[in-house]
């Protein structure tokens, strides 16, 4: 073999180190996940070797014949799954994924609606550092102030006021169901598009647990690694007289050749998203969410919206502690093991990068089995962190209380 005679003790260290990590702490960042070993044996094969430019049947490059098969694959699972007309499976991430939606249904300076990112939206919903907000004329809607939902009514005089070429809807940071019938009827009533950006969700729509936008948005984008449980990637769905624009926006619109490897690791993840397992999966995620945010508020901590009725908690730190910052939080909780992200609440007075607030999500959790007796333990272990940050013995000895905690439900 040519390669060189070299173990790379380095790198391969590093990943023994990263397993140890993922198996002795709690993976609380609701936006990971643990993919199957179906899905990390596809993500590791030799599609990742052959170039593919172009579509199953329609390539630039020769040798193409077994990757139109398991691209192909991949489509028609995801088109069964979700009841979808079209499907691209190509998008490396949901960034690349609504970036082509953008650039096949809008001109530049197009405006359009989308939930601000402080609000709990995402970078590519128009932020005015992303390409998405520089590119287009976003005008963002909010949270209600009463109960910190999505403020349909501004929704629809953003809608009536600037007459917007597509309404985006779909969040990062957003513990409720978004139900995609009134953003509809409000696209309807100004002739707007509707793209449904279900990135966080993906795997609870799936799994039947929250409502299906496929058939009500036009256009529904995705990322394959969150609650979807598959390697990490973007998918866009859509009615068939779109895809032909889509298609053509994410190759040779928005990316070069595609990762053959992730497309078929793609359809492993959506095979194993089909199966009644999987379903009950989904719903044992918002079962834990919901006992994590009983444990939380018992702890005396405010979660935004008053609970949550997906996967992930948004946790407003001041009535816990007006001095702790999001970003002083997260390191404590690295510290003890615990791992999540710091976030912007609703109306947050600290900058994006302190917060006074966290985010925090039951996938990975549930993945490897813990369930709502798990979760009672895992509120007790943050509140206490927390509430004794100053005092490093306390933190070492609830890293151990982790590590036990963690140590029967190991994924790998
Ligand atoms: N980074 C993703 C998340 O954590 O929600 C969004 O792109």
């Amino acid at each position: 073999m040519p390669w060189p005679n070299v173990a790379d003790d380095e790198v391969f260290h590093l990943i023994d180190l990263e397993i140890e990590r993922q198996n002795s702490a709690l993976q609380l960042i609701a936006s990971e996940n643990f993919a199957s070993p179906a899905v990390m044996a596809a993500t590791g094969s030799v599609f990742t070797n052959k170039y593919s430019e172009g579509y199953p049947g329609r390539r630039y490059y020769g040798g193409n014949q077994v990757v139109d098969q398991v691209e192909a694959l991949a489509i028609d699972r995801v088109k069964a799954l979700f009841g979808a007309e079209h499907a691209n499976v190509q998008p490396h991430a949901g960034a690349n994924a609504n970036m082509a939606v953008y650039q096949a249904m809008l001109k530049p300076g197009d405006t359009v609606l989308g939930l601000r990112l402080d609000q709990g939206g995402h970078l590519t919903h128009g932020s005015p550092v992303n390409a998405s907000g520089l590119t287009y004329h976003f005008v963002g809607y909010g949270l209600t102030a009463s109960d910190e939902r999505i403020d349909l009514d501004q929704v629809r005089d953003l809608a009536l006021a600037h007459r917007p070429k597509m309404i985006v809807t779909g969040a990062t940071a957003y513990p409720r169901i978004i139900d995609p019938g009134p953003f509809r009827e409000i696209a309807d009533e100004v002739g707007a598009l509707l793209l449904f950006d279900a990135a966080h969700i993906a795997g609870l729509i799936a799994g039947g647990v929250h409502p299906n936008p496929v058939g009500i948005a036009d256009i529904v984008t995705f990322t394959t690694h969150k609650t979807m449980r598959g390697p990490r990637g973007g998918c866009i769905l859509s009615r068939s007289d779109l895809g032909a624009a889509i298609d053509k926006a994410v190759f040779p619109g928005q990316q070069g050749g595609p990762q053959e490897h992730a497309i078929a690791a793609k359809a492993v993840a959506f095979a194993e998203a089909a199966t009644p397992e999987f379903s009950e999966y989904a719903a044992q995620i918002v079962r834990n969410a919901g006992a994590l945010a009983t444990a939380l508020a018992d702890e005396g901590f405010r979660l935004v919206s008053g609970g949550t009725d997906n996967h992930l908690l948004l946790v407003d730190l001041r009535p816990f502690d007006a001095e702790l910052t999001g970003k002083e939080a997260q390191t404590m909780l690295d510290e003890a093991g615990i791992t999540l992200n710091r976030n912007s609440i609703p109306n947050d007075p600290r900058s994006p990068f302190v917060t006074s607030g966290f985010r925090l999500g039951t996938p990975a959790v549930t993945t490897q089995g813990m369930r709502e007796p798990e979760m009672a333990e895992i509120g007790r272990l943050i509140a206490t962190t927390l509430r004794e940050r100053s005092d490093a013995g306390r933190v070492a000895a609830v890293r151990e209380e982790v590590r036990a905690l963690c140590e029967p439900f190991a994924p790998y």
